[in-house]
């Protein structure tokens, strides 16, 4: 495999388990080399009941003009949760210039969840996300995000018609080429991922295992990027993430006191055999 230089652009949230904390660890593990543009500098991510956040926008343009002199350029660029509506100017700049030919642009909005916005953001950030999605080769949202992007009203109930009738909607707001939408599930203790490219579908079902656990979604598009960029194609790289989300999740659903993370660190040997081509869940 020939490694990759993959910039990631999101949040460092000290303690918990999310963003920056899991990506590097994931696509290093993956084998890639990992730069990282922190969006912002968190006590702990936002579903703490106390936090302090400082956005980083403003040290954004230093470090762009920084990279130009040096020459720096990326083989993808990975952004996830981001420090204000106006940093994505400043990251929208950065896809526009410190990419190499053919890099890859992949999109998680990860503002939202359970039909909710997450306590820092507004109508105005989801416009703005709009605007980076649009530059964006792969989006990966889950259900709550497509609908704030797609302005459908958001539904925890569903069936195929209403997600085929999200995705139109979606690509028609975002323009993005492909799609992985996350947590699609239509049958009980059943959950997956719909993979939308090329005018056509593909839904991969797995397991839903326990609670909902925070920071799954930074563990699936951390999988994701770093299998993709590994050389799988898009359906191979959601699955193998959606396994390996799955194996994270089993690992830390005994542990009611781990409420605020995914324990992703000792399946770290899991995440190789499914890169190696090993499946391991069922
Ligand atoms: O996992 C998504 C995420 C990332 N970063 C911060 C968050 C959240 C979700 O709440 O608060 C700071």
């Amino acid at each position: 495999m020939k490694e990759k230089r993959i910039l990631t652009v999101q949040d460092i949230s000290c303690v918990g388990q999310c963003s920056l904390t899991v990506a590097l660890p994931i696509l290093s593990a993956c084998g890639h080399e990992t730069c990282v543009l922190p969006s912002a500098l968190l006590s702990t991510h936002t579903a703490f009941r106390h936090f302090t956040s400082l956005d980083l926008t403003d040290e954004m343009p230093r470090i762009r003009a920084a990279w130009e002199q040096e020459g720096i350029r990326f083989d993808a660029i990975y952004t996830g949760y981001l420090g204000s509506a106006r940093q994505v100017a400043q990251v929208r700049e950065i896809i526009r210039t410190c990419l190499s030919d053919g890099a890859v642009r992949i999109v998680d909005p990860a503002m939202a969840d359970f039909g909710r916005l997450y306590p820092a953001f507004d109508a105005a950030f989801v416009d703005e996300m709009r605007s980076l999605c649009r530059a964006a080769d792969i989006l990966l949202p889950n259900i709550t995000e497509a609908c704030l992007l797609a302005g459908v009203p958001y539904r925890e109930t569903y069936d195929r018609a209403w997600i085929a009738d999200l995705t139109g909607h979606l690509t028609d707001a975002v323009g993005a080429r492909t799609v992985v939408l996350t947590g699609v599930g239509y049958r009980p203790d059943k959950t997956g991922v719909l993979i939308v490219q090329d005018g056509g579908t593909d839904y991969y079902e797995h397991p839903r295992v326990g609670r909902n656990c925070h920071g799954t979604g930074d563990v699936y598009a951390s999988a994701f990027t770093g299998a993709l960029m590994g050389g799988k194609n898009v359906s191979d790289a959601a699955r193998l993430a959606a396994d390996f989300t799955v194996s994270c999740i089993r690992n830390t659903v005994d542990d009611p006191a781990h409420w605020y993370g995914v324990k992703f660190e000792g399946m770290l040997p899991e995440l190789y055999r499914l890169l190696r081509g090993e499946r391991t869940n069922s």
